[in-house]
Formats: C-alpha cells, structure tokens, sequence
C-alpha cells in the first residue's frame, strides 16, 4: 500500500454506485489512488449508503475524502471522470443487448458533467464499452486521447490468470493481450504471449503445463464465458473490474506511461479507421498517448478487424 505522502492529490469522480462504481472507489481508497473520491448516482439511498459505509473505513486507508450525491456538483472539478452508470447483463444478455439503453443514460449525463469537469480524462467502463465510448467521443467533441474505455484490461488479466494457471507460474509474469472489442468478437493475442521473453508458443518447462491448441481454445473459451460465468452465480462482476479500473486510473493519474490494452479511437491503425477498441496502449497523464504496433499472426490481425466491423456496425445502427 502507498504511504500518505504518495497519494495522487487528485479528485475523480465515480458515476453509478452500483456494484461496479462502489468498487472502484473501494480499489481506488485501498490503493490510494486520490486524494478526492465522488461518488454520483440517481438512486439517493444507495449513493449516500455505499458513501457511508466506506467512509467507516477511512481509518485504514491512505488519506482520502469520499463524498456522494444524486447532485451531479459533487463531480465538480474531477480530475478523472468514471463512468459505470447504466443498464448491466442479466443472464443470457450479451453487452452489445445493452446498447440502445445505455448510449440513451449517456446523451443525459455527459452534457451535465461536462458542464461540471470539462478538463476531466473520461473513462468509461458502462457497456457495450467500446460503443459507449466512441459515442462518448462524438457527443462531447473531446479530443480522442481524454475518452479511454476499460477495454480489455479486465479480459487481459482473465487471460493471464488463465495461462499462469495452466503453466503453473506467477501471472504478474505472463505478458498476453486479448485485442479488440470487449465482449463476443474480441481476439486472443496468442502469438505474442510471453513469459519471461518466452513465447508461448516455445514454452516447454517440465513440471510447468502444455498449451496446445485444445488447453488455448479452453483457455479462450473461458476469458470470454467469464463474465457470464460470474453474473450466473452473484448477479454481476465487479471485483476484478474495481481493481482494474483503479489500476488504469493510477496510470493517469500518476503518470505512469503504463502498457494497458484500454479501449480508444482509431485512426489509420493497421487500416482500421473511426472506432474505438482495444490494443495496447500508452497510458499517462494525458489519456492514451499511443497506440502500440503489437505484433500479430496475420490470423490474429484478421480478427481485429472483423471485431472493428461489429463494433462499427452496433456504432451505425445506433445512429451514429
Ligand atoms: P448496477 O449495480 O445496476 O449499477 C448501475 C448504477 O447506475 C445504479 O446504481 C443506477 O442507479 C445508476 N444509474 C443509472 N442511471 C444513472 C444516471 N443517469 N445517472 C447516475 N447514475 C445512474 O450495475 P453494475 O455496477 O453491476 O454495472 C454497471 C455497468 O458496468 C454495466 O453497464 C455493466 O455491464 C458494466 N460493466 C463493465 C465492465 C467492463 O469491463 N467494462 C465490467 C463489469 C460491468
């Protein structure tokens, strides 16, 4: 845990204190992420509950406030704007089933907390991810690099904990990257999966697992089954997607230059033009600094752009 003095002196401002936003602003008090946590939410019972419980736990956290509201004022001056608001996946349901409910929360909300943070980074975490934050991007005419989805972090770290498993090794040591659009069409980066430099297409350990093509399909299988395993059994996710969440707001915050793979715009990359998805990226005070030339199996590259045809079309059909 950081020490007092290492806290971020910044402000962000969490919208939705359901179970996603109360627990990135439960990651975000535990990591010391900022010094100022919001909490936004229409349901006045449950912001001013969530707030309350957590502000009993102040005592053992780095120095931190934490205030909410069904005022959208209480986000005034965010530094880091979060959006968890809206409609989530109820079993059987996928994230683009989400859409036409959740871009309508948007078009109400952006106008008002951009009048209260129009400097603010804007990280959208609300699904289908992807789609809320390109709409994101054309409804508030910010430039590019301040809208940052959640993208695949969270899909990322189900695929590593999945490999380090099966290999039987720490996963803050399996480097892999799932691609493209968070949810159905999204694309394992097998080809440049590593640990410790070796590919894992050459990993051959006695004592630590295989990963032939049956153990990959099963891994894949279960990064994209993931969240509708978690929603069948307690009716949401949201540790996993706290963390994450908290870690990419370090990233800004701190000004780290962190490799994440979030959701933005693309523009030109690898041909793929006006639409956001996820590839690795450089993370740092000022939002996503640059998009990485990862490389990938021709295989692979194919599947990002078939992802960037479906989360363009979903973009289309929701008239935009
Ligand atoms: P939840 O527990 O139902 O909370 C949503 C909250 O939003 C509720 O408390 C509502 O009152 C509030 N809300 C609704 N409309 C507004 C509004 N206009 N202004 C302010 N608050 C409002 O859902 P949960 O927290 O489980 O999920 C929230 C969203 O996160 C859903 O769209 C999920 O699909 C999405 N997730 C995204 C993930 C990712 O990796 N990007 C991961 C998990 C969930």
């Amino acid at each position: 845990m950081p020490d007092d003095q290492s806290v971020s002196p910044s402000k962000v401002a969490i919208v939705g204190a359901g179970s996603v936003g109360a627990t990135i602003a439960y990651a975000c008090l535990l990591r010391g992420v900022a010094k100022q946590i919001a909490l936004f939410d229409v349901n006045r019972a449950k912001v001013g509950a969530e707030v309350l419980d957590l502000n009993h736990g102040l005592q053992f956290v780095p120095a931190a406030t934490l205030d909410g509201s069904d005022d959208v004022e209480v986000c005034r001056g965010a530094d880091v704007v979060v959006i968890t608001a809206g409609a989530k996946q109820k079993p059987g349901q996928s994230r683009m089933d989400l859409a036409t409910a959740n871009v309508a929360i948007c078009r109400e909300l952006l106008p008002r907390l951009l009048a209260v943070a129009p400097d603010a980074l804007y990280l959208l975490v609300t699904n289908p991810v992807d789609v809320i934050t390109y709409v994101t991007l054309k409804l508030t005419g910010l430039p590019p690099a301040r809208v940052i989805g959640s993208g695949t972090v969270l899909d990322s770290s189900r695929f590593r904990f999945l490999i380090a498993r099966q290999l039987d090794v720490a996963v803050q040591n399996v480097h892999a990257y799932i691609a493209g659009e968070h949810g159905d069409s999204e694309v394992p980066l097998w080809s440049s999966a590593s640990v410790a430099n070796i590919p894992l297409d050459a990993w051959s350990v006695p004592g630590h697992g295989h990963l032939g093509a049956t153990e990959r399909a099963e891994i894949f299988s279960n990064v994209k089954n993931a969240a509708a395993q978690v929603i069948s059994g307690k009716g949401a996710t949201n540790y996993a997607i706290g963390l994450a969440t908290a870690k990419i707001l370090e990233a800004l915050l701190r000004d780290e230059n962190r490799v994440l793979p979030v959701s933005s715009l693309l523009s030109g990359y690898r041909g793929i033009d006006d639409v956001c998805l996820s590839v690795p990226c450089i993370v740092n005070r000022s939002g996503v600094e640059s998009q990485l030339p990862i490389p990938m199996s021709s295989e692979e590259e194919a599947g990002v752009r078939a992802s960037a045809d479906t989360i363009r079309k979903a973009i289309r059909s929701l008239g935009f």
